[in-house]
C-alpha cells in the first residue's frame, strides 16, 4: 500500500510507516479539529494531548493534514503547530484534496478528508469528536456534511461522540442508515449526544469492549462491506457540559448564525466557537474530553484488531 504513494503528493511519518509495514495498531487523527474546531493555544495542547494518550495504549497516532502541497501521515511537533497556527490552513473535505495539493496549499482535513486519505495508506481506526451530519435548517439550506457520504464508501472504523449536538441528530441517523454506515454505542443502546452523554436518540447495537468492535470489523471485512463502521462512544454524565448550558447557548448560536448569514463550511467552526465563548470555556474543557477518550478507545481497538488479524 506505501509504496504506491507518490512521495511528491505523500510524507509518512517513520514512526506510522514502520508500524503499518508491521502490522502494528495505528490510529487516525483529522486535524480540523485542531485548526478550526478549537481556539488557540488550547488547540495544540489537546492535539499533542490526544497523540500521547493513543501512544500510551500501544498504538501509533497518524494526524493527518496537508502541508504546503503534500499529504501528511503522521505530523511532527513543528508540523503540528502549523497546522495549529498557521493562518492560510484552510478546512479541507474530500472534494477539495486534488486541488489543494496542486495548488500546494495547506489544510487541515474534516472526517470526510481524513477518512479518505486514512483509508488510502492502509490506516482503519480513525477518531475524532463528534461527526459532522444533518444541520438543523437542512429542509431549506439543504446542509449536511460530506462527512456522511464520505463514511458511505470509506470502509474505516470512526471512534467519535456521536454526531455534534448543533445538529438534527434524528435527521442524521436515518441518513447513516440509508447510507449504509454502520452505528455501535459503547456501553449503552442510547446514542450520545457530543458535549451531552444521550442525545435521546437510541441505536440497536451495543458494544462493551474493543475486542468486540475488533471482530465486528473482522466480519466487515470478510464481507468486503465498503461503508464506514462508527464507533459512539459516550461521555460520562459527571463530564458532560449542563444540559441546560447546552440547551440555551445553542439557540443563541443557531440565532446568531442565521443573523449573520454564516453558510457552508463556516457553519460549523462558528456554532463550536460561539460554543467556546458563551459557556465561558465549559464547552471547551467537554470538547477535549471527548477527544481524549475517543482517542483512547480508538488506540485500543486498533490493539485490539491488530492482534485479532496475527
Ligand atoms: N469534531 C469536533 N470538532 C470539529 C469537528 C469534529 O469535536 O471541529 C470537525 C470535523 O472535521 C468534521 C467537521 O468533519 O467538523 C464537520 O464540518 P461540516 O459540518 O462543515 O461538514
Ligand atoms: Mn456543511
Amino acid at each position: 500500500m506505501l509504496s504506491s504513494l507518490d512521495p511528491d503528493l505523500f510524507v509518512v511519518a517513520e514512526d506510522v510507516a514502520d508500524a503499518l509495514s508491521d502490522g502494528l495498531a495505528v490510529v487516525a487523527l483529522e486535524s480540523t479539529i485542531i485548526s478550526h474546531g478549537l481556539p488557540r493555544p488550547e488547540n495544540l495542547r489537546v492535539a499533542t494531548e490526544v497523540e500521547d494518550i493513543v501512544r500510551s495504549r500501544g498504538a501509533v497516532p497518524a494526524t493527518i493534514a496537508i502541508l504546503d502541497g503534500r499529504v501528511h501521515i503522521g505530523l511532527d511537533e513543528a508540523a503540528l503547530d502549523q497546522v495549529a497556527n498557521r493562518s492560510d490552513v484552510v478546512k479541507v473535505s474530500s472534494r477539495d484534496l486534488a486541488t489543494l495539493l496542486s495548488r500546494r496549499g495547506s489544510g487541515a482535513t474534516t472526517v470526510a478528508a481524513t477518512s479518505h486519505l486514512a483509508h488510502r495508506v492502509g490506516i482503519s481506526v480513525f477518531a475524532t469528536g463528534g461527526l459532522g451530519g444533518v444541520h438543523r435548517q437542512a429542509r431549506d439550506s439543504w446542509d449536511e456534511s460530506a462527512d456522511l457520504t464520505a463514511l458511505s464508501v470509506t470502509p474505516v472504523t470512526v471512534v467519535c461522540s456521536g454526531v455534534k449536538s448543533i445538529l438534527d441528530v434524528g435527521a442524521t441517523l436515518e441518513r447513516l442508515e440509508t447510507l449504509n454506515v454502520g452505528v455501535l454505542a459503547v456501553g449503552t443502546h442510547q446514542f450520545p449526544g457530543f458535549y451531552l452523554t444521550d442525545s435521546g436518540y437510541a441505536v440497536d447495537w451495543s458494544v462493551e469492549t474493543a475486542e468486540e468492535v475488533a471482530d465486528i470489523m473482522q466480519a466487515r471485512e470478510a464481507l468486503r462491506i465498503l461503508s464506514a463502521l462508527v464507533v459512539a462512544n459516550p461521555l460520562p454524565t459527571s463530564e458532560q457540559l449542563d444540559p441546560d448550558v447546552h440547551d440555551r447557548v445553542l439557540e443563541e448560536g443557531l440565532r446568531l448564525a442565521a443573523a449573520r448569514n454564516v453558510t457552508g463550511k463556516g457553519v460549523t467552526p462558528f456554532l463550536l466557537d460561539h460554543f467556546h465563548r458563551a459557556s465561558h470555556g465549559a464547552s471547551l474543557i467537554v470538547n477535549e474530553q471527548i477527544i481524549v477518550r475517543n482517542a483512547e478507545l480508538a488506540a485500543r481497538i486498533a490493539v485490539a484488531a491488530t492482534s485479532a488479524a496475527h
